[in-house]
């Protein structure tokens, strides 16, 4: 009499991460284990995020994933890493005796459905909310808590970072099974409630030049990249989380942006070179500059990932004003885009 099968579903959302110490560069491609820490902050939850929802079912025959609306491939190993580690670890806890862990879902085949509020592959951190919340919610299915940030770095190495709110390094660790390259939350959203994220939209367009793709040739290739990794990241990695702790925008303003920069010099040292910032990045570059000279201190930074829009860290008292001079710089009839305003508050 039992003929109504009824799916477990479960639905959750993962904010993207805006890195302030940028990760560029893997020492192993597999494990997705980076060259360098890396430091970011986690918007909040109901700005720029991935929502996923999983279902998981006996009548399922097999695993299937849509991204978007789309079918997209289930074997892409990445997602087939996450599907496979989360699966162990539940296994794992199940043996060791934790009731919490749902027997019944783990013999299942999932369906899984996941849709982001902003373009993909645009630079906006996509893939960190998206891998983040596929581990996340697939981990909530199967009765798993914990420590699930190695698993979300094996889907995307800045997806460990979403899997913490506030401020959030990633430690690059030691160890070759990547045990130790792990997020860690630096201080929580509410440390510093007056700081905000606005996200300039240059262009929604996908980039020429994929993150993995593009952190492989500079790891091949440039020079400039690994005297960053070696010498650079580990001490501005620690000034930044001290600027953090003190909530001092000043230093954390002028750290971002030479991190930024500097990640881009590396990609312009990269051979062929990568070419992300587009002419209105490099004149929002200008403005921020112009902006806190007027002042005579730093009220507004810059940040630009994989793709040429500008994230801008400023803080609540300054926000009215930064954007008013935008949108008198860039008004918008010839502004392909939109600003987006997002905060952490
Ligand atoms: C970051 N980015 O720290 C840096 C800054 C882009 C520029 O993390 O190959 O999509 O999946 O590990 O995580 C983009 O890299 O690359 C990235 P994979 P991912 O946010």
């Amino acid at each position: 009499k039992d003929t109504v099968v009824k799916p477990v579903n479960v639905t959750c959302t993962a904010p993207v991460n805006i890195a302030v110490v940028k990760y560029w560069g893997k020492r192993n491609e597999g494990l997705i284990l980076p060259i360098n820490s890396s430091l970011s902050v986690t918007l909040h939850q109901d700005q720029l995020k991935t929502t996923t929802t999983v279902a998981s079912c006996r009548s399922f025959q097999e695993d299937r994933i849509w991204l978007n609306g789309k079918e997209e491939d289930i074997n892409h190993p990445r997602l087939q890493s996450c599907l496979r580690e989360i699966r162990r670890l539940a296994r794992k806890r199940r043996n060791d005796g934790d009731s919490s862990v749902d027997v019944g879902c783990l013999s299942h085949k999932v369906h899984i459905c996941s849709v982001n509020n902003f373009p993909t592959a645009a630079g906006l951190a996509s893939s960190a909310a998206g891998f983040a919340c596929l581990v996340y919610t697939l981990a909530k299915v199967y009765g798993v808590d914990g420590e699930l940030s190695g698993i979300a770095r094996q889907g995307s190495g800045s997806a460990c970072r979403s899997m913490y709110g506030g401020f959030v390094q990633w430690i690059m660790g030691e160890r070759e099974d990547g045990k130790d390259s792990v997020a860690q939350q630096v201080e929580p959203e509410s440390h510093w409630p007056d700081l905000r994220v606005l996200v300039l939209v240059a262009s929604a367009e996908r980039k020429p030049v994929g993150s993995t793709a593009g952190m492989q040739t500079s790891v091949e290739t440039s020079s400039l990249l690994k005297h960053r990794a070696e010498s650079v990241v580990p001490d501005r990695m620690k000034q930044m989380i001290e600027a953090v702790h003190k909530k001092d925008f000043a230093t954390f303003a002028e750290l971002t942006m030479r991190d930024s920069n500097q990640f881009h010099a590396t990609c312009l040292d990269t051979f062929p070179p990568i070419f992300y910032l587009n002419t209105v990045s490099r004149h929002v570059i200008s403005l921020v500059h112009q902006y806190n000279r007027h002042y005579g201190e730093a009220r507004v930074a810059y940040t630009f990932d994989a793709g040429p829009n500008a994230v801008i860290y400023t803080l609540q008292q300054h926000v009215a004003e930064f954007l008013q001079v935008v949108r008198l710089v860039f008004p918008p009839d010839n502004n392909n885009g939109k600003t987006f305003l997002t905060g952490l508050q």
